[in-house]
């Protein structure tokens, strides 16, 4: 490091001298380090709640799209670290919304404490390093564009920690899908990269295929994001974004009542009071994939969909759907048990300032038809 000529008062100041004592202590420790240790690394996130870590570097062909946004949230980023942590596969597939969304943000909160951890760790080493959201918080101001700061499946695959199944999550090769995942961005080379795996767990079984509850995965391996989006994420931000116009755009308490029930109030309350819970991810619960996964269903496949399918397909529950959309034809052919509520196009900010996205909806949806 190139040190500046600093003024006399600034180099006499009690922390100014201790930096430099600290710095010198370093230069002199035999192996003060330029480079991260790989197995040091792994020991620390571990340690600090991962499952799993593998480093790669940023120049990597596939890591090419994220890093303009990488280098914003650290200027001059080397290495994005990659962990994972596992999540408690029943509760992931249990019926009760309650109960999988406790586990989707408990296990937010453990990777995201593995990764601060680590950074910590890193920094009181002497390296920069951040570790962006896992979830949420993200970049709201850039909404509707990207909002994440780094996408953690692209360098979860990238590091060789799993790769992407037909319904779009990472699958580890142990652990299978029931994994959430976190980016450290680090300012140095780690010793020890990691490389894509060679094979997909990914078993194409298509349980995923026959889950979702609104045809958002194609058999195919295609992921309509807007489907996704409507459902699932209907009291997340495009969600509530409609539920607050409908609240505008009631005439009185009883026409808002008419349009949006109690129950989905108290929901909306819920997610508004706690955190915002997720309609689905029934396309994870139900996936068999991975080693320390695969045995029911290898076992007794027909067993596996009576316990894990068909109680999800089963569930009387609201299914969040465009007017006129594939979503709604598919889930009132597939699911006529559950009920189909039309909303508002949780996209359509989107597509204002995409030229090239669908057009705006002729009409949007009559109050009885909600
Ligand atoms: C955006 C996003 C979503 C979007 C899009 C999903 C997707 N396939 O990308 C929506 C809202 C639909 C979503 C849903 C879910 N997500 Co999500 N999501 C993310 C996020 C923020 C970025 C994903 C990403 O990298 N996309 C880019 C590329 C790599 O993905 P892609 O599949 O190739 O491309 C899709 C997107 O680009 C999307 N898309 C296209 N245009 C637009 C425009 C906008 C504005 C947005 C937001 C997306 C979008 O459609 C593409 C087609 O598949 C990450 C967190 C993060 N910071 O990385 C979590 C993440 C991917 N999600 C995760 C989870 C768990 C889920 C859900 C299970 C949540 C739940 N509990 O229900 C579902 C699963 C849906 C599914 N089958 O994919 C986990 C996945 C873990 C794993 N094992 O892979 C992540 C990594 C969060 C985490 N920290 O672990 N998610
Ligand atoms: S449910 Fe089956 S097809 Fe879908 S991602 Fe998992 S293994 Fe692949």
């Amino acid at each position: 490091m190139t040190e500046t000529r600093l003024p006399a008062r600034l180099a006499n100041h009690p922390t100014v001298r201790a930096a430099h004592a600290r710095r010198a202590a370093l230069r002199d420790t035999p192996g003060a380090p330029a480079v991260v240790d790989a197995g040091w690394l792994r020991e620390i996130a571990l340690r600090a709640g991962a499952d799993d870590v593998a480093a790669v570097p940023i120049d990597r062909p596939e890591l090419a799209a994220e890093r303009e946004h990488v280098e914003r949230a650290l200027s001059g980023t080397r290495s994005l670290v990659s962990l994972v942590v596992r999540m408690n596969r029943d509760n992931v597939r249990s019926p009760e919304r309650s109960v999988a969304n406790q586990e989707f943000h408990h296990s937010g909160e453990l990777v995201n404490t593995a990764a601060r951890r680590t950074v910590r760790a890193l920094q009181d080493t002497g390296f920069r390093a951040v570790n962006p959201s896992a979830t949420f918080p993200m970049e709201m101001d850039r909404y509707p564009g990207r909002i994440w700061v780094v996408a953690h499946k692209t360098v979860a695959v990238a590091a060789g920690l799993g790769a992407i199944g037909i319904h779009r999550n990472v699958i580890h090769p142990r652990f299978g899908n029931f994994v959430l995942l976190a980016t450290l961005l680090v300012g140095a080379p780690v010793s020890e990269y990691g490389s894509p795996i060679d094979y997909n767990p990914c078993l194409e079984c298509k349980l995923c295929v026959a889950a979702c509850p609104v045809g958002a995965i194609d058999k195919d391996g295609g992921f309509d994001f807007l489907t996704c989006f409507t459902h699932n994420y209907r009291e997340f931000m495009g969600g509530f974004t409609d539920w607050a116009e409908t609240v505008a755009d009631s005439t009185d308490g009883a026409d808002f009542r008419h349009r949006v029930s109690d129950a989905e109030n108290a929901s909306m309350w819920q997610s508004l009071s706690f955190r915002a819970n997720y309609k689905a991810a029934y396309c994870m619960a139900v996936c068999p994939a991975g080693e320390d996964v695969v045995d029911p269903y290898l076992a007794d496949r027909q067993g596996f969909m009576a316990q894990v399918l068909r109680p999800l397909q089963d569930k009387v529950e609201p299914l969040y759907v465009t007017a006129g959309s594939p979503a709604a034809e598919h889930a009132r052919r597939r699911f006529p048990h559950k009920q189909i509520r039309q909303v508002g196009d949780a996209g359509r900010s989107r597509r204002r300032i995409d030229p090239d996205g669908p057009p705006e909806p002729d009409e949007p949806p009559k109050p009885d038809e909600r």
